[in-house]
């Protein structure tokens, strides 16, 4: 494993006091690498080299520029087994998760490799006579991206790809609890022919490198994606110094099933939603608002599917729910369970499985009954919990998914097209889905959400690249003199 930071197309160790630990969550007894942290200096030097290789890449066709990423897709699909297992063992994810993983960032590179043909700017009338008045796109420069420890692979690739297709270099801080999944993807690029210089990573804290990066002069847009307390200061941060910025942060999403849900299909999307990933997921099923008349129904069959999932190390090939990431995620998603006790039902789960002390595992928990102002129905837990509430019909499912700070994902369960087409209509979320979970995003369809949970740019998407665009608008006058105006 490498370990340490790329800067302009070396490894190096950093000197820096404080350590990166990276523990494998299935058994914190392992320690699976130690060392320096990358400190604000290092940033400094990794601007400083981005911003040299940004003016030579900026000259080279953006046909050409996706041709990397092309190439990127070769390399990773050649190592998406052992890409699979560095995510499972440094974030936990099962391999089948992992995997999954790894082929939606390959999707990610695919798209935006093939975006170099399609960078568009518009041709517009002008109001003067032999004035040809267009828009062309341009890179930002260096531009900056700061990572979390849940998706490894997935969101480094759907903000690198579009940023370097676009013409801009990077300086990249992945998390610290993460760092051996983003020294393959810096390697998957440099096998695949990226210029040095292009992709910087610097491993180290948010509070010193991370903050370095936001408030680098040269930096000029900022990328993130983690918490939404964090997401909003570095949002303030580089807004006072006029950087663009796209922050993705929490979530808090709810399924509404109505009376005629297909059941069948629900139950199984709910244990998806809520506890694949071990529900550290952005867009994790975390409530459930079901009719009153199917409520008993659906509720006694997740609590079956939630006791039959086979909680494991995730690369125990049948394990189907793996480890928490952290210990200080864990506590927070314990102090969860114990909150829920005592706000709701509790109906499976609540505690640490038997049998698994060596690493971070909970089990998966379903609480019926939660009062529409419980905390565990408003905040974001990110972990295996789903907290069901029941309503009576689409206008209270509405008002109650909609009654929290978070906008991101959604979903309605029934076969009433009226109500599904209401629902879409005014649910407060950036995604919403018809009788399917609320998990899941796609390279070329816009990634994102509404209220605490996004500011700036959708993501991915064409929206996405263009958010690392500058636009120019160019008037040219052709008329051989002073062109004719017709505003009067
Ligand atoms: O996130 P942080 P954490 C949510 C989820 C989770 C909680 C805490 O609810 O329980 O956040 O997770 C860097 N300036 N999500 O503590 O701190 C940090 O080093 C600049 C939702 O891991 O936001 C890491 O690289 N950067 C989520 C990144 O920010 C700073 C994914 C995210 O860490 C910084 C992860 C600072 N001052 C957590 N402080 C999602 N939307 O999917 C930290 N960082």
């Amino acid at each position: 494993m490498r370990t340490g930071s790329y800067i302009d197309g070396r490894w190096e160790h950093p000197r820096g006091e404080r350590q990166v630990r990276n523990v494998d969550p299935a058994d914190t007894s392992v320690v699976l690498a130690e060392f320096p942290a990358a400190t604000p200096a290092d940033v400094a030097r990794a601007v400083e080299g981005a911003r040299r290789a940004q003016a030579a890449w900026a000259d080279v066709p953006p046909p050409e520029r996706g041709r990397v990423l092309w190439r990127a897709t070769e390399v990773a699909r050649r190592r998406v087994d052992e890409l699979a297992l560095a995510l499972s063992r440094e974030e936990g994810k099962h391999l089948r998760e992992a995997r999954g993983e790894v082929l939606k960032g390959i999707a990610v590179l695919e798209f935006n490799a093939g975006e170099g043909f399609r960078i568009q700017g518009r041709t517009l009338p002008s109001e003067t006579k032999d004035v040809f008045t267009y828009t062309i796109r341009r890179p930002l420069g260096v531009v900056g991206m700061i990572t979390p420890w849940n998706f490894p692979w997935a969101i480094p690739v759907w903000k690198a790809a579009p940023a370097l297709v676009a013409g801009n270099a990077i300086v990249m801080k992945p998390s610290e609890f993460t760092p051996w999944t983003a020294s393959l993807m810096v390697e998957v690029f440099e096998e695949a022919g990226l210029p040095p210089g292009l992709l910087q990573l610097v491993v180290g804290y948010g509070d010193d490198v991370g903050q370095a990066i936001v408030d680098h002069p040269d930096v000029a847009a900022v990328s993130f994606t983690g918490s939404t307390a964090t997401g909003l200061g570095v949002y303030a941060r580089a807004a006072r110094r006029g950087a663009k910025v796209t922050c993705e942060m929490g979530g808090k999403n709810a399924v509404v099933a109505l009376a005629d849900a297909d059941v069948d299909a629900l139950v199984p999307a709910l244990l998806n939603g809520a506890f694949g990933s071990t529900g550290q997921r952005c867009t994790a099923t975390s409530r459930l608002l079901v009719d009153r008349s199917i409520a008993g129904r659906v509720v006694e069959a997740l609590v079956e599917g939630a006791r039959a999932l086979k909680v494991g190390p995730g690369t125990d090939p049948a394990a189907q729910m793996g480890p928490i990431v952290n210990p200080a995620q864990l506590e927070r998603v314990l102090g969860y369970l114990e909150l829920g006790k005592r706000e709701a039902k509790l109906c499976a789960g609540g505690g640490r499985p038997a049998g698994l002390e060596r690493g971070l595992f909970v089990e998966p928990t379903v609480f019926a009954d939660v009062p529409p102002d419980a905390r565990i129905f408003r905040e974001e837990i990110f972990g295996p919990v789903l907290s069901v509430c029941p309503i009576d019909g689409l206008e209270e499912g509405i008002a109650r998914a909609n009654a929290v700070e978070y906008g991101l994902t959604s979903s309605i369960y029934t076969r009433d097209l009226q109500a599904a087409m209401r629902f879409v209509e005014r649910v407060e979320t950036g995604m919403v889905h018809v009788n399917e979970p609320t998990v899941g995003g796609e390279a070329q369809l816009p990634f994102g959400g509404m209220k605490k949970t996004s500011v700036g740019e959708r993501e991915m998407s064409t929206d996405g690249l263009y958010f690392f665009t500058e636009q120019k608008t160019v008037f040219v006058n052709f008329a051989g003199g002073v062109a004719r105006n017709f505003v009067r």
